[in-house]
């Protein structure tokens, strides 16, 4: 009798610590979001610093904090990307050569940020560098891995355009598209302030990828949009894809902010962007699937879901704040 009043008085004890974890939790996940959260990463190895000429020598990247100097900056992401990026790069030059011919005033650079990949991505970049010229194609080596948000905003604070393009390295969206989100931009009609962001956009690809994907791939994209819309951005219906297009005093006020380096990158930008009422587009692009992903479907997708959570948990705690730009070395 004594030993079944005991198992009674264990399990009752147990059902209350079970309720009481539940109550707990989402105060829990509140302060492990607190408590971890880093602080806006600027710096950079004195390696990070500099590209490489033609010749061979080294230069130091100039600041996005100075005026423009060009018409078009590129910034491509790239980690392990030696065999998908040539492909992207030769119709990416084709394209802003034959702009520059027809319309000599038309300026552009490229910078490729090799964010620690371990195969001969910096070697393939440098190759287009000595043909375009280092003042066209520029490459800047991250000695350590950052992740796509990392090394987009490393090279966004290196660039000189005026406006400045991020694209993904395996060239999924025409690259002549570049005009529509150049359209979408100007339609916000910056001026005086010259704050806008204009994203592509493969929300109109949506359906014909539902009937290509698994139902576990249609459901995680599902529940990310979901999360996307409850925690972060409301009216982009494509926050993640790889082609967004950025005034330079856009790119300087989000990417002062921004704290998340990994793939949730853009759902914090927009994030931002909103919270500053910089106006937004988003444009129907051309979009390709191509072979090489290196996002792991399950595991990416849960760990751009914690990301999601820890972003908005982050603001609300005001463990991280939105910054006002500040130059650093
Ligand atoms: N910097 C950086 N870029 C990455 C990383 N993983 C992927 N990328 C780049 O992000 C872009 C998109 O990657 P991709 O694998 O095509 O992803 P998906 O198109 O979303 O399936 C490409 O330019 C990649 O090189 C990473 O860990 N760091
Ligand atoms: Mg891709």
């Amino acid at each position: 009798c004594a030993s079944a009043s005991l198992q009674t008085s264990v399990e009752v004890l147990m059902k209350s610590n079970k309720r009481a974890i539940l109550i707990f939790l989402p105060f829990q996940v509140l302060i492990i979001a607190h408590v971890t959260a880093g602080m806006v990463n600027l710096t950079r190895h004195e390696k990070e610093k500099y590209f490489l000429t033609a010749t061979g020598e080294k230069e130091l990247f100039p600041s996005l904090h100075d005026p423009h100097s060009r018409e078009l900056s590129v910034v491509i992401p790239a980690y392990n990307e030696e065999l998908r990026m040539p492909v992207m790069l030769d119709e990416a030059t084709e394209y802003l050569e034959r702009r520059q011919k027809q319309h000599p005033p038309f300026t552009y650079e490229i910078i490729v940020v090799d964010d620690g990949s371990k195969d001969k991505t910096t070697e393939v970049a440098l190759r287009y560098s000595r043909k375009y010229g280092a003042d066209k194609v520029r490459v800047l080596t991250l000695v350590k891995n950052r992740g796509k948000g990392g090394a987009v905003r490393m090279g966004t604070l290196s660039s000189r355009g005026k406006v400045i393009l991020m694209a993904d390295a395996d060239g999924a969206t025409k690259f002549s598209d570049v005009e529509k989100v150049e359209a979408g931009l100007n339609n916000l009609n910056p001026k005086p302030e010259n704050m806008a962001i204009s994203c592509g956009s493969r929300a109109h690809l949506e359906q014909d990828s539902v009937a290509q994907r698994s139902v576990f791939r249609t459901f995680l994209m599902y529940g990310f949009h979901f999360l996307v819309w409850f925690l972060c951005v409301r009216g982009i219906k494509d926050t993640q894809c790889g082609f967004k297009l950025f005034t330079r005093e856009a790119a300087l006020k989000t990417f002062s902010s921004l704290h998340v380096e990994r793939w949730a990158f853009d759902v914090e930008l927009l994030y931002i962007a909103q919270c500053f009422k910089i106006p937004i587009a988003e444009v129907a692009v051309n979009w390709t699937e191509i072979e090489g992903s290196k996002l792991v479907p399950f595991w990416s997708w849960l760990q751009m879901g914690r990301d999601l959570i820890f972003i908005r948990l982050r603001y609300f705690t005001r463990a991280w704040k939105l910054q006002s730009p500040h130059k650093t070395d």
